[in-house]
């Protein structure tokens, strides 16, 4: 029976591996089993044939005969379980060797894709940063005398403090810093700091 998976005509990654046909691909190889491959585009897999094969409009699909099933580890799985050499034939080694894949999905990918979407993230902050820096421009506070405004800003940027990233707008450092010298934060963080030295507060 003809063994047929879908994997993206151009993948973001532009043929690193690492879209998902791949372990796919890979596991149908280790057991020796021929396959087709059918392309298709970003577009393609939300339209409704490819939405038949996968509800969640992704690749990769596999199907075989009648049989059509989406999500890698049930993929990997159903390969591994009908051919030899994936999984183990002892039934605790097996056990164990199927535990590894659940960690695998479950455990250690969600963690890698995080990392993955880090740059993203920094990009949005830094949009943030450039449009609070034009804004504040050379004033002290954000709008006139200090305000719980600011308050409530330099605190969220105090987040920032460790990463480095307030570096780059000289005049968000500069505000930060004022509003860390004021004698009512000096307070403020003396007392919180208290709790784990069991030094009462100097302020
Ligand atoms: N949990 C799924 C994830 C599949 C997945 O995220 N596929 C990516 C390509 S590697 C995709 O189709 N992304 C397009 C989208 O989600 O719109 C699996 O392991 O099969």
């Amino acid at each position: 029976m003809t063994i047929t998976i879908t994997a993206f005509e151009r993948s973001p990654d532009g043929g690193k591996g690492l879209a998902r046909d791949t372990r796919v691909r890979w596991a149908l190889e280790e057991v020796g089993q021929p396959y087709e491959v059918r392309l298709v585009s970003f577009h393609a897999i939300n339209e409704p044939a490819h939405l038949a094969l996968h509800p969640f409009g992704q690749i990769p699909t596999y199907e075989e005969g009648d049989l059509a099933l989406f999500e890698t580890g049930s993929i990997v799985f159903h390969i591994a379980e009908r051919h030899a050499g994936l999984l183990p034939d002892d039934a605790d080694a097996r056990a164990r060797a199927i535990t590894w894949m659940f960690a695998a999905l479950n455990t250690v990918e969600p963690a890698i894709l995080e990392l993955a979407r880090l740059p993203l993230v920094e990009d949005r902050v830094r949009d943030r940063l450039k449009q609070l820096s034009a804004r504040l421009g050379s004033a002290d506070w954000l709008d006139g005398g200090f305000s719980a405004g600011d308050l409530m800003m330099v605190s969220v940027l105090l987040r920032l403090k460790s990463s480095g990233i307030l570096d780059g707008y000289p005049n968000l450092a500069a505000y930060v810093a004022r509003g860390e010298a004021r004698p009512a934060y000096k307070r403020a963080f003396d007392a919180q700091l208290a709790v784990y030295t069991g030094e009462p507060p100097t302020g």
